[in-house]
């Protein structure tokens, strides 16, 4: 669970990063499928090519997922409840991914931080990462 500092915190290394939004997803994204070649199955109908249009839209996607969960940090529950409900019946991503991806958020959370992202920064943002996987795991059975 995130303390009130973990919010703020989040919140504000978020707001740093922000005039990146368009590029943090893809970034993370293409990192995802270079150092875990595996997640790749999931995307058979995109062009995951280095640079690619598909990479770049969906990044910006689960970005704006992440940008509405900061804003409520409070409820990140109900503010992806319809993500959750897509992951499990519609895509049916096997959990370990999301943990996956987290790491490779971490890495480019870190590159656009660099000093900034600390050690108490990157606790919040491993609890947050984590709060998110839940909600969208919590409807797989
Ligand atoms: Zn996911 C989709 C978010 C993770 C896979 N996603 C999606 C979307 C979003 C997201 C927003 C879109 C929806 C609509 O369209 O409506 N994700 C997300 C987030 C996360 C995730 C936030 C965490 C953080 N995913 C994930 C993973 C995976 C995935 C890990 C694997 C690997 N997704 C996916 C898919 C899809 C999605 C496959 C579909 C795509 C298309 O378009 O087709």
């Amino acid at each position: 669970v995130l303390s009130a500092e973990d919010r703020k915190l989040v919140q504000a290394t978020w707001c740093k990063v922000a005039p990146h939004l368009d590029d943090l997803g893809g970034e993370a994204l293409s990192r995802l499928f270079l150092c875990y070649p595996q997640t790749k199955t999931y995307f058979p109908h995109f062009n995951l090519s280095a640079d690619s249009k598909d990479v770049h839209q969906h990044g910006l996607k689960v970005a704006k997922a992440l940008d509405g969960a900061i804003k409520h940090l409070d409820n990140i529950r109900g503010n992806l409840a319809y993500l959750s409900d897509l992951h499990a019946y519609n895509l049916r991503v096997d959990p370990v991914n999301f943990e996956l991806l987290a790491k490779c958020f971490h890495v480019v959370l870190a590159i656009h931080l660099g000093k900034d992202y600390s050690p108490t920064v990157i606790l919040a943002w491993d609890k947050f990462f984590h709060c998110v996987g839940d909600v969208l795991c919590e409807k797989y059975r």
